[in-house]
Parts: C-alpha cells; structure tokens; sequence
C-alpha cells in the first residue's frame, strides 16, 4: 500500500525568523558569505571549490550564457551555461568566460602588418577588443611589431585602405615586458609608464600575453571576484546523461570549473553512472553536483552511491515548472529542504564528510532566498530572478509600455530540453511540455539587483548573531505563521501609494 507522508508539503512564505542575540561583532560588514560547493571534511581541509556569495544561475538557454556567467563570477557567483545546445555552443560560450578577463591574456584579436585599417574596425566590431598587436603573422604568438588601439585611428576620417602599419604604434615605441615578470611586477610597470596594456613577449620576441589596466581595476573594484588557479572567472557547466562521455571531455578542457547533471528527477541510476564515470576519468579536479531530488533516501543514494560533490534540491517549484500539474510528482520547496538538509546532517555526523545542498527553483523573493539558507543550503540556484536582468541572453521587448524580457522552462516546447526529462538512452524527444514559455519584466544589471539582495542577508545574518552561513543555518530558529499573520507582515491601515492611489492624483 501507498505510503503516505504525514507532515504537510510546505513553502518558504510559510516561515518567519525568530531574531538570536546579537553581539557586537554581529556588522553586516564582518558577514562571510562564503558557500562550499564541493564536499569536504570541515575538521581536516577546506572545500575544493566554494563561491563568495551563494548564487548561481540556473543551467537554462533563458538564464545563463557567457555573459551571465562574467558578471555573476565578477561577483563571486557562478553560472551553469546551459547544456541544451550542441556540444561546441557550450564549449564557445565556457571559452568565452575563461578568456574574459586573466592576468596574462592570450590576445585572440591579432592582425598582420599588411592588414587594412577596414580589418582592424571589423575585427574590433566582432570581437569587441579595441587593442589589436600586430604580429608577423597575424597569430596570437606571432613576433610582435606593434600595437594598434582605437585612438590610432579615425574610424570615420582616415583612409580605411592603408595598412595598419601605418597608424600602430611599433615595437621600439611599446612598453614591453618578457615572460616571467609577476602580475604584481606588470601592473605596477602599467602603472609607472601611465599605459592600458602591457604586451608580454617570449626570449624570441613573440607575443605571449597581454596584462590590462582595466583588468587590475576590476579586480580591485569586486574583491568577491571567483577565480580559478589561472585568475581566469571561473564558470560551471549543465550537463545531461546522455551524451556526458563526449561533453564532459570538452568542457573540462575548455576550463568548466564544476559540472552539474541537469535533470528534472535526479534519484536514478543514469545519474550515478554518469558521476561515477566522470569521477573516474577527472578525480577531484572537477567538482561534479546532481540531482534534481526532494528527499533523505535520494540524497543518500547521490552522496553515497553516486559519490557527487553537491546535490540540488527541488522539483516543481520552478516559476515556470508545470511538473506537478503534468506528473504529479513534487514536493512543497521549503520540506524538500529540510528533509535532505536532516539527512546531510546524519550524513555527516556517521561520515565526517560535509556535502553541499543547493537550493533551486521556486524563490520569488529576497525573503524566500534568505529562509532557504536558514533551512540549510548552503547556496540557491534561481532562473526567473537572473532571467529579469540585462545579462540574460534573451533580447528586450516592449509590451504595453514596460521592457520585459522572454523567459522559458527547460521542458517547454521552445527549450526541447528532452534529456533534462527522459535521463535513460532509449527515451528520446519531449512527448509532452513540463515547462512554459513566459516573460519577466526587465529589473537592471545582475549586480543592482544582487547588491540588494546581498545586503538583506548581511543584515538578517547580524539579526541572527550569525556571521556565517553555515552558523546561520545551525542558528536559525524558525516559525510557521498562519495566514492571518502572513497578512499582519504587509502593510496595515494606510494606503499604499503604489497600490491604493491612483497615479494621475
Ligand atoms: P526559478 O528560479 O525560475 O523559480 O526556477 C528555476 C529552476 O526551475 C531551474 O534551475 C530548474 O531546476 C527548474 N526548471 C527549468 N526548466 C523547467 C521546466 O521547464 C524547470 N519545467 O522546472
């Protein structure tokens, strides 16, 4: 007979905090919001790969590319890029990330010294890059000769038929500095010589690398930043079960930081041959998430039997999820949560071994993302909110009078995302929609929005004497509230000016 779970199926909004003392060193500037994304032992070592906020965004084509992944990694986040889309789609788009921003840059704008100043502005236009060197060759390590940048020429004034020997600036007249010199050593040489770009050149004179002023400055201005060991953004990547022995190999050669098997229902043995598979090949040089599952004996399997680094909770609380509705298979978000984060913690006392929990899907707002944390993830993966800012890959759109932006499910029609549904060899194609195609008004850059968010948990931290998030979760008193106190939360007796008053009074 069917087995029936007592305990109602409940959501964040059903939660409050009770505040704990605060202490004086509670300031939300001394909050750490470092999260672990591998699994480690606490006691002994730190976790191979953590995050410096706990976001990352959800492995979908409406959420994240490499533009997402820039600005999210820029603020100590990560990005799955989305592994709906051919193998070398993702490979370009990891590659992109990884040669954003580096101390040494490999140049991949180079042109001969023969090449027309017509091709150094269609080569800015495509690649975006305003400094160009000019090699014998035209390659990336060709002997370098001189540089050309944009306040070489007059796009509109010069004659766009000369060679750009002309207009760059040659080798005797660039500050140069040869392979070997630090970081440190070339910024400050920036910084003497009062230059934008230090070309780096091998014993034979060729290019090896760039160093950027604005790369120092950036750094500078997001301390968060999450770097890998080369101080390149470090990205994550989805991946699936059916064609994991193929992908996984190219992204991990284009520089994925961690993988995440992206499926709907994560408690399955394809998802365990696939992690047990990468494990072998890579160790723990890639840390590798699964999931999605929503309760103990599924997170057992995953951390015990699939040995993963992380495991994502949450099926059918996406904004654009019609899982429940379809297959009736769910569970409210907030006692999926609790159910997986009670069995980590048996997990871990039986083990010694700490596995990060990733909460996904479903968080509609600050408050929510903040009683995920309380309730033990140790970070939050979201669609819809990362969907609304402007490094989303889908384009803006007017709808009476207000910029919206599309965004949809991974199991709709438009994304065909089969393999997230159907994780076994023989089942191909969407036989019917788990998702919808939607949109989300536009709310700015990444970075407005998080700061926001960041500091609302900063301060609910201190509310909770905590300055960790593990501490916050281990200190965190919770209550569940009746609708009427819902209700008493809101405002009360007063008209809201952007609700109850009419704009033109
Ligand atoms: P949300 O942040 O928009 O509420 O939810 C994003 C999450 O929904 C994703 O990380 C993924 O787990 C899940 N998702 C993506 N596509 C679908 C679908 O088409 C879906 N049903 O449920």
């Amino acid at each position: 007979m069917a087995k029936i779970i007592e305990e109602v199926s409940r959501t964040f909004s059903e939660y409050l905090l009770i505040p704990r003392l605060s202490r004086v060193e509670h300031k939300t500037g001394n909050v750490s919001l470092r999260a672990p994304v591998a699994k480690y032992r606490p006691d002994e070592e730190e976790s191979r790969f953590s995050l410096n906020i706990p976001f990352v965004s959800a492995s979908m084509q409406s959420v994240s590319g490499a533009e997402m992944a820039i600005a999210l990694a820029r603020l100590g986040g990560l990005a799955f890029i989305y592994c709906s889309q051919s193998i070398e789609a993702q490979v370009a788009m990891i590659g992109r990330v990884k040669s954003h921003k580096a101390g040494f840059v490999p140049s991949d704008s180079n042109l001969r010294p023969d090449a027309t100043l017509a091709d150094a502005v269609a080569l800015r236009k495509r690649k975006g890059h305003s400094t160009i060197p000019i090699t014998d060759d035209g390659g990336m390590h060709g002997v370098f000769l001189g540089i050309l940048t944009d306040k070489d020429y007059w796009e509109f004034d010069d004659d766009l038929s000369r060679p750009v020997s002309e207009f760059m600036t040659a080798r005797d007249n660039v500050i140069l500095a040869r392979v070997g010199v630090t970081l440190h050593e070339a910024n400050m040489k920036l910084r003497q010589c009062k230059k934008e770009c230090l070309p780096i050149l091998d014993a034979n004179g060729r290019l090896h690398s760039l160093v950027f002023k604005k790369d120092y400055v950036d750094h500078m201005s997001n301390p968060d930043q999450l770097l890998d060991k080369e101080k390149r953004f470090a990205v994550g990547a989805g991946i699936n079960t059916h064609d994991y022995k193929e992908r996984v190999p190219a992204l991990v050669e284009a520089g994925a930081d961690v993988l995440c098997i992206d499926a709907s229902d994560g408690y399955s043995e394809f998802q365990k041959e696939a992690a047990l598979w990468i494990r072998e090949r890579y160790g723990s040089s890639v840390a590798i998430g699964g999931g999605n599952i929503i309760h103990s004996d599924a997170f057992r399997y995953l951390a015990e039997e699939a040995r993963l680094d992380f495991v994502k909770v949450g099926i059918g609380g996406g904004s654009i999820c019609i899982t429940r509705e379809q297959k009736g298979i769910g569970r409210g978000q907030a006692s999926a949560l609790m159910a997986v984060a009670a069995e980590r913690g048996k997990y871990f006392k039986e083990t010694g071994v700490y596995v990060p929990i990733c909460s996904d899907g479903g968080l509609s707002n600050d408050t929510q993302i903040i009683i995920a944390l309380a309730m033990g993830a140790d970070f939050v993966m979201m669609g819809r909110y990362f969907a609304m800012t402007n490094e989303s890959p889908t384009p803006r759109v007017s709808i009476g009078g207000r910029v919206y932006k599309p965004y949809w499910g991974e199991g709709s029609n438009r994304a065909r995302n089969w393999q997230r549904y159907n994780q076994n060899d023989s089942d191909t194609g969407l036989k019917f929609e788990e998702g919808v195609d939607a949109y989300v008004p536009v709310v700015g850059n990444v970075k407005d929005v998080l700061d926001v968010t960041v500091s609302k948990i900063r301060a609910t931290m201190c509310n909770m004497g905590s300055l960790t998030v593990k501490e916050f979760a281990d200190n965190a008193v919770l209550t569940r509230i009746s609708e009427q106190s819902f209700v008493e939360g809101g405002t009360s007796n007063v008209l809201s000016l952007e609700k109850d008053i009419p704009r033109n009074v």
